[in-house]
Order: structure tokens, then C-alpha cells, then sequence
């Protein structure tokens, strides 16, 4: 890319577009693109289909999607399979007849199998059965890197697919019925500090181990791959190292300077066991993640605290 290329930005207000967006905006990329729900309805096959014809991007960041924490996923399996393979289907497909130079697809560490080895590599793709809470959406974005690669396969395109692990940051979504585990306990703990609540629910055992991305690295890194990479094969992006429910919970507690006790519903779902990606091939390309666990959340929770915290539904 240079700084005036024509680059769209798919799914600009959600957590990883939006630091996508302030990330090209800051290294002067001038020449951005980027339309709200009202004005192209990425499910729409006719709304992409003018609004390719009518701008043509160079590059574009796929980053639009339904994303959603544990419970989320069981609740509206329809929503994350229909929607997620609408919006990629649109897309890919329109960027290869418009003739876009480049595109990079978000895809998702929940694509790997349940009881894969760990840390995941990118090969063990399709080599076991998948997490069951969260399958229809992982089997859409496994859609989505196959469909990349057929398409530099048929049509001598350049779309790259990455496998970011579990992202937290600025923008994220707070509900918590159905967010992902780190914003969902930066709300409980605000308002549980707020109200001087005596406990703090944590879902399933807190055994489970994940591995944190701070979004604004996962920025980073898109814009590197981006100028950097070319190729069919997937590209993981994570940090390297996991930690327990458990002890992300008592980091987040300190954060936000709750006094209480926590207690845990096991009757609410763990998920898969542990989810750690193997970063090897990303770090050997010359990019590796800056931010530290607890500055990612002071930052996210100061974040909130400024964005989000004053409103009552705060999404
Ligand atoms: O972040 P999370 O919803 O999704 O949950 P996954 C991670 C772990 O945190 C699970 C536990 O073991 C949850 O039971 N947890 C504890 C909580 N307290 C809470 C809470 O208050 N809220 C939430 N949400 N979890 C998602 C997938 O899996 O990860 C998606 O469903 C996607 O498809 C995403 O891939 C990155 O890490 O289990």
C-alpha cells in the first residue's frame, strides 16, 4: 500500500476495524474508505455489488463480521453462520471482479480443532472436530480461508487470511450476556465496585486458559502483513502466552480496584480447554506483540471508563 492507495475498510466501528482505521489514519494513509450498516448492507449481494462497481478499492480490510463471546455463540448459532458467510461471500467475491489488488481476511483462532495441540500451528487447520459452542461461526470463517485460497487458486489473486487469537481493547462490546470474557469482567468488576457488591460471578470453572491480544497490535500487525505478505497460507497473530479465566479475573478485579470475592457458575459453559497460538511464523516475518496483559487492560479500562462507563447500555 502507500499513502494514497484506495483502501476500504470493511466493518470500520467494530473493535478490530476501528483500530485497523486509527492505525492507517496515524501512519498517513489518506485515501480511506469505509460505510456504515445504512449505507451498504455488507449482506446484501446487490448493495456490495454497486458499492465495488461504483468505488473499486485496492486494498481492503475484512474485518466486518458478528463476533461474540461464549454464550453468544450457543444463543445465536444461526446469526454467527448466516451473517459471517454473507458478508465474506459478498466481499471476496466482489474484490476479485473489481479487480482489488489486495485483501486481507480476519479469521479466528476457534477455527482449530477442540483438543488441537498446543500452541496451535497454522497446519493443524482441519485436522479435528471443532469446539461445539462456537462451530457454525468458526465453520463461516473457515469458509472465508478457503474461499481466499481458491480464488488466488482459479483466479491469481492476493488475499491473505490471518488467525487472530482473542482480542480485547477500545470499542470493544461490554454486555454482558454476550461479549467476550475480558470486557464482560471489566463491567462486573466496575459495577460490582460501584453498587459495593460483595462477589463477582465468573462463568465455568475458571480453569480454562486463553491467550489476550490488545487490538491496537492486532492493528499493527494487519497493516505489516499487509505491506509485507503475500501467500495462500493462514497467519497466526497472538502473543504467545495464555493464562487461566482464573488469574485474568484477579488481574481485572486489581484493575478496577475490587475488594470482594469471586464465586463461579459451573453450570454456565467452559469452552475449549485452552486456545494458544503458535506465533512462530509472524515473529519470523519481523513482527511480534508490544503490549503487556495488565497495560492492554488498564488501557481498555480506562477506555471504558471515559467511552463507555457513564452510559446505561453501554454496547
Ligand atoms: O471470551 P469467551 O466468551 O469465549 O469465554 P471463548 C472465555 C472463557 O471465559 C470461557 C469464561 O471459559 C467462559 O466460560 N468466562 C468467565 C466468561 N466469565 C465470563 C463472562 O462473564 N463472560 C464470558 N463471555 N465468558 C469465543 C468464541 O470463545 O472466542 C468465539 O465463542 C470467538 O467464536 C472468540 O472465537 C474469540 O474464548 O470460549
Amino acid at each position: 500500500m502507500n499513502k494514497t492507495s484506495r483502501i476500504y475498510i470493511a466493518g470500520h466501528k467494530g473493535l478490530v476495524g476501528s483500530a485497523i482505521l486509527r492505525r492507517l489514519q496515524s501512519e498517513g494513509y489518506n485515501n480511506l474508505l469505509y460505510k456504515t450498516h445504512g449505507e451498504v448492507d455488507l449482506c446484501n449481494q446487490s448493495d456490495v455489488k454497486s458499492f465495488f462497481k461504483k468505488e473499486k478499492p485496492e486494498y481492503i480490510f475484512l474485518a466486518a463480521a458478528r463476533a461474540g463471546g461464549i454464550q453468544a455463540n450457543s444463543a445465536f448459532p444461526a446469526e454467527f453462520i448466516y451473517i459471517n458467510s454473507a458478508i465474506q461471500l459478498n466481499i471476496i467475491h466482489n474484490a476479485h471482479m473489481y479487480g482489488t489488488k489486495k485483501l486481507l481476511f480476519l479469521g479466528s483462532s476457534c477455527i482449530y480443532p477442540r483438543l488441537c495441540p498446543q500452541p496451535m500451528k497454522e497446519e493443524y487447520l482441519l485436522t479435528g472436530l471443532l469446539e461445539p459452542t462456537n462451530e457454525p461461526y468458526a465453520i463461516a470463517k473457515i469458509a472465508g480461508i478457503r474461499m481466499c485460497q481458491a480464488y488466488n487458486r482459479q483466479y491469481g489473486t492476493n488475499f491473505i487470511s490471518v488467525m487472530p487469537t482473542n482480542l480485547y481493547g477500545p470499542n470493544d462490546n461490554f454486555d454482558p450476556e454476550t461479549s467476550h470474557v475480558l470486557p464482560a469482567l471489566i463491567r462486573k468488576f466496575h459495577e460490582a465496585k460501584a453498587g459495593d457488591k460483595k462477589t463477582v460471578e465468573i462463568w465455568g470453572t475458571g480453569t480454562p486458559k486463553r491467550e489476550f491480544l490488545y487490538v491496537d497490535d492486532l492493528a499493527e500487525a494487519c497493516i505489516f502483513l499487509m505491506n509485507r505478505y503475500d501467500g495462500s497460507d493462514i497467519i497466526n497473530i497472538g502473543t504467545g502466552e495464555e493464562i487461566p479465566i482464573k488469574e485474568l479475573a484477579y488481574i481485572i478485579k486489581e484493575v478496577a480496584g475490587f475488594n470482594g470475592e469471586l464465586t463461579f457458575d459451573t453450570s454456565k459453559p467452559d469452552g475449549t480447554p485452552r486456545k494458544l497460538l503458535d506465533v512462530n511464523r509472524i515473529n519470523s516475518l519481523g513482527w511480534k506483540a508490544e503490549t503487556g496483559l495488565k497495560d492492554g487492560i488498564e488501557k481498555t479500562y480506562k477506555w471504558y471508563l471515559e467511552e463507555a462507563g457513564s452510559k446505561p447500555a453501554c454496547r
